[in-house]
């Protein structure tokens, strides 16, 4: 090998090593300010904590905690198995811009000392302008797909996004069920049946 050889080769693998460590880098950023939002977001909903401040801002209880058992069905969506909890819905923010500080649904596990606040949710529903999935924090929202029958209308085709702000969940923050939040302390349980995909745009 000649000497230029030798040298081109090392350039090479320096600029790769360079590429890389600035690839890690730049991921590494867009995750510190997603952390720093989702930080803020949880600290701005520390207040609702208390279910009936979210009462008051008209997030209401749709009643039946919602799980699922785990089961893959053609067709439609995939939850892995796991609660969703009791949804508090503000119904006036649904169809308005999406907001990543204002999610739609708060989510509550109904436990021996009462519903704690677990999770959010972010709806948006499926109109002739979309032209792709939202997205929220780096994450694609899920969908389009029904309604979530029977506690929502079948006809409400929609994209989601859950975040489990406040409680760990082994599958991942922004996964759709939470198999550390039970409904087995629910008064009206509700075990739903995945939901049905719709088109979309594409
Ligand atoms: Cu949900």
């Amino acid at each position: 090998m000649t000497r230029t050889a030798r040298l081109g080769r090392c350039g090479v693998l320096v600029l790769t090593g360079l590429f890389g460590a600035w690839l890690g880098a730049v991921a590494a950023q867009a995750e510190d300010a997603n952390k720093a939002d989702i930080d803020a977001l949880k600290k701005s909903l520390a207040k609702y904590e208390d279910y009936t401040a979210a009462v008051r801002d008209l997030y209401l209880s749709t009643v039946g905690c919602v799980h699922y058992s785990g089961e893959k069905i053609d067709g439609a969506m995939y939850y892995p198995k796991g609660a969703m909890g009791i949804h508090f819905v503000n119904v006036p923010s649904i169809g308005r811009p999406l907001d990543p500080m204002k999610p739609n649904v708060l989510i509550y596990e109904p436990t021996k000392k009462g519903l704690k606040l677990v999770g959010v949710e972010w709806l948006v529903p499926l109109t002739p302008d979309t032209k792709e999935a939202p997205t929220l924090f780096g994450q694609k929202f899920m969908g389009p797909m029904e309604g979530h029958y029977p506690l929502i209308p079948r006809e409400f085709v929609h994209y989601d996004l859950h975040a489990w702000l406040f409680r760990d969940n082994p599958n991942g923050m922004f996964t759709p069920t939470n198999p550390n939040v039970k409904c087995s302390k629910a008064e009206f349980p509700m075990l739903e049946k995945p939901t049905k995909m719709m088109p979309g745009p594409m």
